[in-house]
């Protein structure tokens, strides 16, 4: 198969990104476009899913010619197991971040660090009324060490179901019981999927789907709707605020700090500690005007959220940030950080800094974060990237212009505060019509589609058709740059969503966190079920990554699923080559589950997609379409 070049406009829709793009080609710098035409064509066998490496007896693969591998494995088994892998690698990386969140917790409450304090008592408290724990006249610190105890236990095997069930619509758990997927412990489940899919353990890939399900299920009402609230409690709740997005947020007369990663345990001590005076004036001193920092990836969404820290990019900016020649230092804890970035980094003067001892990067410096040091550690880091300063090559320095206003901070908390504290104007409007329904946006880039084409249009489709967006992780930068994370955007929405937001003052788009922060989205789809007295699976409600890479971002898509919420993707997982998987996943788990996939790479076809969904859901309530 011929290698096909892509042209710099065909690989993103931004400017920014182009800009970069061409200066990485003249300073000789290797990006993942380039890597990914390395790479194609892609084998055919991993794309569909059947190749197997569960044994040495293999590996195995399956084709008309070899049916069977050499266990007597077929296609449906090997497509399931490699898929219940696959999405149970991305429910431990949101479900470990959350662990670390507890860890945070925990320190806090039995006063093992310094570092880190409750921030919003209220919360704390509100979540502890909510799963039983006693708060009458108690410390805070001794409800957070009850917290603490009782989400560990959410992690083990004591327990027959999750803390935050009790947020779950009776339909819906009735749904997962009759089906035996209710989840129990998030590693419990995980370990299973790992033990079903051993050679010789589970060989009926309806049977293994249906594990995926429970183990995403413990993902999204646990690992990650756990980090999401401690985050709250000890960094704040989000409140709407002001930021600014794309590669402009870099500036050129200041030191340039990245953070990159997931979990606000390290970023937010980094933003406390560029403002440490003694830093600033070493800064000054170094011959800066200050120091400035920029958020990527969904740990730029963390501290966007709650701290408006500009937001430098999505995915596949990461790269392309390092480029503009202008950054001192990158400093991360996990998940999506290409290892690229090393090296990228060292054709400039950018130094990477690692900080959990489970995400380390072969010539980063490694500065280990603990909860009893982060304040330390974060001051160290910023010192670092002070002294590279000086090292900057001012010649090779090129930063694209013009941030991008977007309004930021979308809790649910403040999204019901900015309706006067109920949901009801919400639900009056979806049942007058003029909200005809929501759609959570989420999720990645991926460099096969051209960056940002998908998630910008098919957003901006959904509100002309006077459906709400909801917008996450790597999408929020795509939403940003276009403009549609402002209340100036109702002018593109349909009249309905236009009124609607237009007389709260918020945007037809909401940006509500980071991918974790997608549990936001699920506990308040299920509080919109509980209004109404239906399950999740009767709302017009829809889920959509359209650009997605990650064993994440497809577990989100299952937890969606199994949460009774349709969901669209821009492409398949690696499932195809079982009709058992591809069809349950397309058509089979909506009479199981009340909800199934659709896939479809066109934006504008995927917006009518979700809009029918939308349409029938309204019908099923009674509503005009
Ligand atoms: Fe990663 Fe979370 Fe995807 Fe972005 S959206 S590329 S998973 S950073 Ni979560
Ligand atoms: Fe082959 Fe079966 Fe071993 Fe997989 S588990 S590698 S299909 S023999």
């Amino acid at each position: 198969m011929a290698r096909t070049k892509k042209t710099i406009e065909e690989k993103s829709i931004w400017d920014d990104a182009r800009q970069m793009l061409r200066k990485a080609e003249r300073d000789g710098v290797e990006t993942a476009w380039d890597r990914l035409e390395h790479q194609t064509p892609h084998c055919n066998f991993c794309e569909t899913g059947l190749s197997c490496r569960n044994c040495t007896m293999g590996p195995c693969r399956i084709s008309k010619k070899a049916p069977l591998g050499v266990c007597g494995a077929d296609a449906d088994v090997v497509v399931a197991r490699n898929f219940g892998r696959f999405v149970a690698g991305g429910s431990a990386g949101h479900s470990d971040h959350g662990r670390d969140c507890i860890e945070a917790l925990h320190a806090v409450a039995h006063g093992l660090t310094q570092d880190y304090t409750i921030k919003d008592e209220a919360k704390l408290i509100r979540i502890a009324n909510e799963l039983g724990i006693a708060t009458e006249g108690r410390q805070p610190l001794d409800i957070a060490k009850d917290l603490s105890a009782e989400f560990y236990a959410n992690y083990g095997s004591l327990r027959e179901e999750l803390s935050f069930s009790c947020r779950v619509p009776e339909k819906r758990k009735q749904i997962w019981k009759d089906l035996g997927i209710t989840p129990r412990g998030v590693d419990r489940e995980i370990a299973e999927m790992m033990h079903r899919t051993h050679m010789g353990c589970d060989n009926d890939a309806a049977n293994t789907m249906l594990h995926s399900a429970r183990t995403c299920l413990g993902d999204g009402w646990a690992g990650s709707m756990i980090a999401t609230e401690i985050s709250d409690i000890l960094f704040g709740t989000p409140s709407p605020r002001k930021s600014m997005v794309n590669l402009g947020v870099i500036k050129e007369d200041q030191v340039n700090i990245l953070v990159h990663g997931h979990n606000p345990i390290v970023s937010e001590k980094i933003v406390e500690a560029v403002s440490d005076p003694e830093l600033v004036a070493l800064a000054k001193e170094k011959g800066a005007t200050g120091i400035n920092l920029a958020g990527l990836c969904c740990t730029g969404n963390e501290l966007m959220m709650r701290q408006g820290i500009p937001l430098a990019g999505n995915h596949l900016m990461t790269e392309l940030a390092i480029v503009t020649g202008a950054v001192e230092l990158i400093v991360v804890d996990y998940q999506c950080i290409m290892p690229s970035l090393v090296t990228i980094g060292n054709c400039y003067h950018t130094k990477m800094v690692t900080t959990a001892d489970k995400a380390k990067f072969t010539g980063a410096e490694h500065v280990k974060f603990e909860v009893h040091n982060g304040m330390a550690q974060a001051k160290k880091v910023v010192r670092m990237a002070i002294e590279r300063f000086p090292l900057r090559n001012t010649n090779r320095v090129e930063i694209p212009q013009g941030p991008i206003e977007m309004i930021t901070g979308f809790s649910n908390e403040s999204l019901l505060a900015s309706m006067g504290g109920t949901l009801t104007p919400l639900v009056e409007a979806i049942k007058a019509g003029k909200v005809r329904g929501a759609v959570a946006i989420v999720g990645c880039n991926n460099p096969k589609y051209q960056q940002d084409h998908c998630n910008v249009n098919l957003t901006r489709e959904l509100i002309k058709k006077d459906i709400l967006v909801l917008v996450t992780g790597c999408v929020t930068s795509a939403a940003g740059k276009a403009g549609l994370l402002v209340p100036e955007a109702i002018e593109m929405a349909g009249p309905g969503l236009k009124e609607i937001c237009g007389a709260l003052g918020i945007p037809p788009v909401l940006h509500m966190g980071s991918c974790v922060d997608n549990a936001r989205i699920l506990q308040l789809a299920a509080l919109l079920a509980n209004e109404l007295g239906v399950d999740i699976s009767d709302l017009p409600l829809a889920g959509s990554s359209p650009e997605w890479y990650s064993e994440k971002a497809a577990a989100i898509g299952v937890y969606c699923v199994a949460s009774g919420i349709y969901t669209h993707l821009g492409h398949p997982p690696n499932i195809t080559g079982s009709s058992v998987v591809t069809n349950l996943a397309l058509e089979g788990l909506d009479s199981l589950i009340g909800a199934c996939f659709g896939i479809e790479p066109d934006p504008f076809k995927a917006a009518e997609l979700i809009d029918q969904r939308i349409k029938v859901k309204r019908q099923g309530l009674g509503l005009k379409p």
